[in-house]
Formats: C-alpha cells, sequence, structure tokens
C-alpha cells in the first residue's frame, strides 16, 4: 500500500527532507544540488542526494572552526554545481550533541536532523535506569523524540522485564518503552510508529546492547556488523566504528552510532530539570526555599521517598547530573527548536522561579553555609 507513495516519492523526501528544509533554499538554488552527509570517515564524506551518493572532503574552513558549525551525519548540505564540495549547511531541525570527552568545554556533534533517538539498553547487567536518565536528557537536549529499547527480553525472565520496563516508564513523562527480542522480524513492526517515511532515527546505548542487530532487523538484512559480547559483565566490543545513515525499507533512515564508552551532558540543565520533573515539583512544597533534601525538616521530596513515590537513587543522580551541568558551564542552543524550547514557557508547565509567602512554614529562609 505504501510501496507506490514510496516509489513516487524522491529519494530527498525518504532522506528526511522537508519544509524546514527547503525554504531555507535561496532562488538559484535547487534540489539538484542538496544532499544528506550519510557518513563520515575521518575527512571524507558522503552526500546522498537526487545524484545518487558522492564522497568529499569535510571543508577545511568548517574544520577550524566551532564543532556546531562542522557537518555531522544527517546535516543537509547544499553543494557546488560540480557536486564537489560543500557550499553551506542548512539549519538544523535537531541536533545531538554530547560533551566532548577530551575538553569539558567543548561539544562533540553525534548526528543531526533526527526525528527519535532510540535509547538502547539490554535486560541484563547493562540495565541501569541511572543511565536511561542520562541519555533521556541527551536525546530531549537534541529536540528529538526518546524512545526506550529494552533488549534481548528472550533471555531474561518475564518478572525482571515486566519490573525493568514498568521503572523505565516512570523515568519521563509517556516516554514509549519497549521489551523486545532485537533479532526477530516482527521487532521491526513493533517499531514501526517511529520509522515512517522521511523520519530520521539514530540508535544510541553502549557497546553489546544490540543496535546494530535492531538496525540489521529494521533493514531486513545485514547492513552492519554486529559483534558477540563477554557473558562475565555484558560488555560489548566495539564493532561499529563510524556513523552511517541507511535507508529502510518503509521508507524512514536509520543511524547507528558507535557505543560510547563516555556519554557526558551538554550544558542542559534546563533539560535535565524537565527530565526530573516530578522532583521539581516536589521541590516547590519544601519549607524551605534553599532545601537542600538532606535533613531540612518538612522536605517533600525527603517525604516523597519515605512514602515510595520516589526514589534515593532518583534524587541521588539528579543532584549528580546537575553537580556535572554547574561544572560545565552555560548553556547553549545548537538550533532554533532548542531556543524555542528553552524560551520562557507559558505557564502551564513552568514553575515561579522562587516562591512567593512561602512554603507550609511561612516561607522561612535559611542562610546558606
Ligand atoms: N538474545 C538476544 N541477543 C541479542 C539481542 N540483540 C542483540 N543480541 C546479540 O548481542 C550481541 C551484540 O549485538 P550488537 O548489535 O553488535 O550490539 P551493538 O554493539 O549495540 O551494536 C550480538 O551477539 C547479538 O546477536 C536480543 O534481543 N536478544
Ligand atoms: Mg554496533
Ligand atoms: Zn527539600
Amino acid at each position: 500500500m505504501q510501496t507506490d507513495d514510496m516509489q513516487k516519492d524522491s529519494i530527498l523526501s525518504t532522506l528526511g527532507w522537508s519544509e524546514h528544509f527547503s525554504q531555507q533554499l535561496s532562488e538559484d538554488e535547487t534540489t539538484e544540488h542538496v544532499g544528506r552527509v550519510s557518513s563520515i570517515h575521518a575527512v571524507l564524506m558522503n552526500v546522498w542526494g537526487k545524484f545518487g551518493k558522492v564522497q568529499m572532503p569535510l571543508p577545511g574552513n568548517w574544520l577550524g572552526g566551532k564543532a556546531e558549525a562542522k557537518p555531522t551525519v544527517g546535516d543537509w548540505l547544499v553543494l557546488d554545481k560540480n557536486k564537489q564540495y560543500p557550499v553551506r549547511m542548512l539549519e538544523r531541525k535537531t541536533v545531538f550533541v554530547r560533551r566532548s570527552p577530551q575538553n569539558e568545554k567543548t561539544v562533540q556533534l553525534v548526528a543531526a536532523n533526527l526525528d527519535t533517538v532510540f535509547i538502547v539498553s539490554s535486560l541484563n547487567h547493562d540495565f541501569s535506569l541511572s543511565r536511561l536518565e542520562r541519555y533521556l536528557a541527551l536525546a530531549i537536549q537534541s529536540g528529538a523524540q526518546p524512545v526506550i529499547i529494552l533488549t534481548k527480553a528472550d533471555e531474561a525472565n518475564q518478572s525482571f522485564v515486566g519490573s525493568c520496563v514498568a521503572d523505565a516508564k516512570t523515568l519521563y513523562q509517556n516516554v514509549p518503552v519497549l521489551a523486545v527480542d532485537g533479532r526477530e522480524e516482527r521487532t521491526a513492526t513493533l517499531l514501526k510508529d517511529w520509522c515512517g517515511h522521511g523520519h530520521s532515527i539514530a540508535l544510541v546505548g553502549s557497546s553489546g546492547v544490540g543496535k546494530s542487530t535492531l538496525i540489521n532487523t529494521m533493514m531486513k538484512e545485514e547492513v552492519t556488523l554486529t559483534g558477540a559480547i563477554r557473558d562475565a559483565d555484558s560488555k560489548g566490543r566495539h564493532t561499529t566504528s563510524s556513523r552511517t545513515l541507511y535507508l529502510m525499507p518503509c521508507g524512514g533512515t536509520i543511524m547507528d552510532v558507535p557505543g560510547f564508552r563516555e556519554l557526558q551532558l551538554p550544558p542542559c540543565e534546563e533539560v535535565v530539570k524537565e527530565v526530573f520533573h516530578d522532583i521539581q515539583e516536589l521541590i516547590e512544597s519544601c519549607a524551605f526555599v534553599d532545601c537542600q533534601h538532606d535533613q531540612e525538616p518538612d522536605c517533600a521530596v525527603q517525604q516523597a521517598i519515605a512514602a515510595g513515590k520516589l526514589t534515593q537513587r532518583r534524587l541521588d543522580n539528579y543532584h549528580k547530573l546537575l553537580e556535572e551541568q554547574a561544572r560545565t558551564g552555560t548553556e547553549r542552543t545548537y538550533t532554533k527548536r532548542q531556543e524555542r524550547q528553552m524560551a520562557p514557557r507559558p505557564k502551564t508547565g513552568g514553575r515561579p522561579r522562587r516562591r512567593s509567602g512561602g512554603g507550609k512554614k511561612g516561607g522561612k529562609k535559611k542562610k546558606k553555609k
């Protein structure tokens, strides 16, 4: 049914070309000369467009500039008339970044123009709610929709699977959580809602969790190498060494991202607070405006922990991620969408910076040490 439409549609719309990009073209630029970066190997990149795939060097002057000015996998470029070099990069819809492991103050671009980020974790030693929270912040910061995919459900016992799924669902709003056997054909059907025509997905997660396996399942063929993992600690080997974008049979794109040893958040304090929205709301009811949620009387956060409504683990991770934020400096935005997300919000979702008239104890203020 969709096959006819797909055949009629150009390769560009399959690759994710949309109004967002076409409106950026000037009168003398045509879609004959635009392409999406499908992979980067050292200083060479592959660009995919109506013309097929062409290889060209990353432009030197861009290399010297800021990280966010450099094209990354998933970026849309306008090429010169002979399709030999990129002339400029189109403004991104979304971009997934991490803090550079070499330099705390800089970021590294992982992938651009994603609609969905599949956060992949396996149902074994790898399963960690705190890591999922970190990945959720990264995905939300990118502007793409997060989906949590728990692999190797076939190897875990059912009650463990059930509790992991239930716990993961509590981490952020209505984040979809699926437990799957990534090797099974029907997993592609389970995930089809996120794989529509022109839709762009990237998979992130530790090595060995089954990202490449999922890609092969979605692609219905082996396009990327998978690796056996060491049984003792469930750790994977790094079999994927570059980021590559694949065209899925269902008409979208999917991208494999190497399993990072280290995934540090870029400056995104507001996003961290959004992930921990429940804690932010509780804080509103603490008696002290500067409550540290530790030993203070009438701390709504501690009361929630005592009542079993919040876990100490989640509170500790909230503090940990915010402390990381305090070290890494000012929040930045990399896309217009992120700018909009960070703009002051209408009353419904936001909260006043300070309580007026105070909490239950009449708004006493405790002096900071
Ligand atoms: N039993 C089982 N094995 C899986 C599943 N997903 C992946 N694997 C295996 O886990 C190993 C690592 O998978 P791979 O896709 O290379 O992980 P990646 O490093 O995240 O790309 C391979 O041996 C896969 O066959 C799953 O859902 N169930
Ligand atoms: Mg892989
Ligand atoms: Zn408190």
